[in-house]
C-alpha cells in the first residue's frame, strides 16, 4: 500500500479519526452494493422499493424485498475491513464511526459505538404507534407483519429517499466531522446526501479526507488523497501503522 508522506506522519500522532462507511465495505463480505454495473439498483428499481410511497402501494413486495436482504446479511461475517475498523476504536482516543451501511456488520465486528445514518434492517417500527421492534419480518405465509400494540402497518426502520436521517444521529455525524483530524471515506459512492456532505464539512475545517475506494467516485477530486483498492486490503494496513506508531510512544 502507497500512502504519502504527509497521511503516514498523520497516522503517528493523529487522536481524532472520523470514518464514513457505505456499501463498498461490506462488498467483500458478499452484500452487494446499490450502483455499478452488478449493484442491487441494477436489478431492482428504488423508487418501487426504497421509497415510503412504494411501501404504502405495496408493502408486500418492499418486506419481500428487505427479507431477502435480511436472509443474505445473516448468513455473511465481517471481513477484514470491519475489523480493522474495530481496531482504529480501540487504538484512536476520539474515534466515530459513521455508517450508510444498515446491515449490522459493524456491530458483529467489535465496534462499540456506530452512528447508523439510514437506520438499521433488524429494527422495524409501526407507522401509526410509533413503537419500535427488532426483528420482525414477513410471516411464513408471506403475510406483512403487523404491529403487535395497534394492529398498523410495521415497516423496516431504513432511512428511504425524501425522508429525513434520524435527526440526533446526523446531528453527532455532524459534529464528529467538524473536530476530526483525519476523514476517512470507505467504500461508498458519495452521491446520496446528506451523508456525502460529511467529507467536505470535514476537509473544510482542515481535516486531512482520505478515501479508501476500487473505483473514482463523485469526492475524489475533493478529498487530499486516494487509496485504490479494496477496503478488506487498505484499512489493515492503516491500522497496522497506529499501532505500530502507538506501540514505539510508549516505550
Ligand atoms: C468498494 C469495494 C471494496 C465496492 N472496497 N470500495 C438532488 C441532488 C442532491 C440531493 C438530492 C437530489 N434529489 C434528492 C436528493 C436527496 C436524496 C439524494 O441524495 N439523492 C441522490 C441519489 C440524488 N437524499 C435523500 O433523500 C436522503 N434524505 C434527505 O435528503 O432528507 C432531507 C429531505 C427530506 C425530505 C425532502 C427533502 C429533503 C435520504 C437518503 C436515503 C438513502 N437510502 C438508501 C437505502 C437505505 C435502506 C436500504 O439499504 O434499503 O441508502 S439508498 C442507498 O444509497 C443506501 C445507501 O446507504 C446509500 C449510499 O450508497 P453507498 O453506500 O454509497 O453504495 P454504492 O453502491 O452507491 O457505492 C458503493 C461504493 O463502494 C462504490 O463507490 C464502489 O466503487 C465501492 N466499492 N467494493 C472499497 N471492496
Ligand atoms: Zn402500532
Amino acid at each position: 500500500m502507497i500512502i504519502s508522506d504527509k497521511l503516514n506522519s498523520l497516522l503517528t500522532r493523529v487522536n481524532s479519526v472520523c470514518v464514513l462507511t457505505g456499501a463498498g465495505i461490506s462488498a467483500e463480505s458478499g452484500v452487494e452494493t446499490f450502483r455499478g454495473a452488478r449493484g442491487l439498483w441494477s436489478k431492482f428499481k428504488p423508487q418501487e422499493l426504497a421509497d415510503f410511497d412504494a411501501f404504502i402501494r405495496n408493502p408486500e413486495l418492499v418486506w419481500e424485498w428487505y427479507n431477502y436482504r435480511k436472509k443474505i446479511i445473516r448468513d455473511v461475517k465481517p471481513n477484514a475491513g470491519h475489523m480493522a475498523l474495530a481496531k482504529m476504536e480501540k487504538l484512536v482516543k476520539d474515534f466515530s464511526l459513521v455508517t450508510q451501511n444498515i446491515d449490522n456488520l459493524h456491530f458483529r465486528a467489535g465496534n462499540k459505538k456506530v452512528l447508523e445514518l439510514h437506520g438499521n434492517i433488524e429494527r422495524s417500527y409501526c407507522i401509526d404507534c410509533g413503537k419500535f421492534a427488532d426483528n420482525l419480518g414477513i410471516t411464513p405465509e408471506g403475510k406483512m407483519p403487523k404491529c403487535p400494540l395497534c394492529n398498523g402497518f410495521v415497516r423496516p426502520d431504513v432511512v428511504w429517499f425524501g425522508e429525513m436521517l434520524p435527526t440526533d444521529v446526523f446531528e453527532e455525524a455532524v459534529e464528529t466531522a467538524r473536530r476530526c483530524e483525519l476523514f476517512l471515506v470507505v467504500g461508498t459512492s458519495a452521491v446520496v446526501y446528506p451523508a456525502a456532505g460529511l467529507p467536505i464539512t470535514a476537509k473544510a475545517q482542515g481535516a486531512y479526507t482520505v478515501e479508501v475506494n476500487t473505483e473514482p467516485t463523485e469526492i475524489s477530486h475533493i478529498v487530499n488523497e486516494t487509496l485504490k483498492g479494496k477496503a478488506g486490503d487498505i484499512l489493515p494496513g492503516l491500522v497496522a501503522l497506529l499501532e505500530e506508531t502507538r506501540r514505539k510512544n510508549e516505550r
